[in-house]
């Protein structure tokens, strides 16, 4: 019986680790209809149904994505919110973006963007929409690239203190074209003293159960 309840407390114990490892994004891929129907996806904020929607045009897995359609608001986007708070830990914000060369994307502001469309960002808590990381040279107006999913990754060294959420946001800053995103990634990555607390348990239980 010991051995059972110390095997049990094992597996709950590497479920906790390998969640705080993995992707707490929901809906990561865009699979899944939200309640708004086919072009929203469930769990994501999407800035307007005329500018921004959950669509089968293009996909990097499953059938679905994200699209962001140029010159109908200057931002357009998709966000989602993760009421954590994350003090002292890395988060690292990655995912794709594709651009079509059928129609492509052109920067609202190509002074301010340096010619490019396409923003992602951890926010932080609404109303603000300051940025605690941020990555804008993704898609150029004139070099693309197109027609290829491009792999973006924005890692904070330290999540800032007293912040209870973030957001994690996809834009389009573009007056014509249209973009996708697919894949999106949320990692936060445990505290050393977590990882070496871990592993210290890990040690005694396997202590305990071989013993
Ligand atoms: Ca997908």
């Amino acid at each position: 019986m010991k051995k059972i309840i110390t095997v049990t407390m094992s597996l709950i114990v590497f479920l906790c680790v390998s969640q705080a490892f993995g992707n707490i994004c929901s809906n990561a891929g865009f699979e899944i209809e939200g309640t708004g129907g086919p072009a929203d996806a469930l769990d994501w904020v999407e800035e307007s149904t005329s500018s921004t929607a959950r669509t089968s045009s293009a996909a990097r897995s499953g059938s679905w994505s994200a699209s962001i359609v140029g010159g109908i608001t200057e931002w357009a986007y998709v966000k989602q919110y993760f009421p954590q708070e994350l003090a002292g830990q890395p988060v690292v914000f990655s995912g794709y973006v594709m651009c079509p060369s059928s129609d492509p994307a052109v920067p609202w502001h190509g002074d301010w963007f340096a010619g490019n469309s396409v923003v992602v960002k951890l926010e932080q808590p609404d109303p603000s929409t300051s940025f605690i990381g941020e990555e804008k040279t993704l898609i150029h107006e004139s070099t693309g690239p197109y027609d290829t999913w491009v792999q973006f990754a924005i890692t904070n060294s330290s999540f800032p203190a007293g912040m209870s959420n973030f957001k994690a946001v996809c834009l389009g800053v573009m007056t014509g074209g249209t973009v996708y995103f697919d894949d999106i990634s949320v990692v936060v990555i445990p505290e050393p003293v977590a990882i070496g607390a871990f592993l210290g348990l890990v040690f005694l239980l396997r202590k305990r159960i071989f013993a």
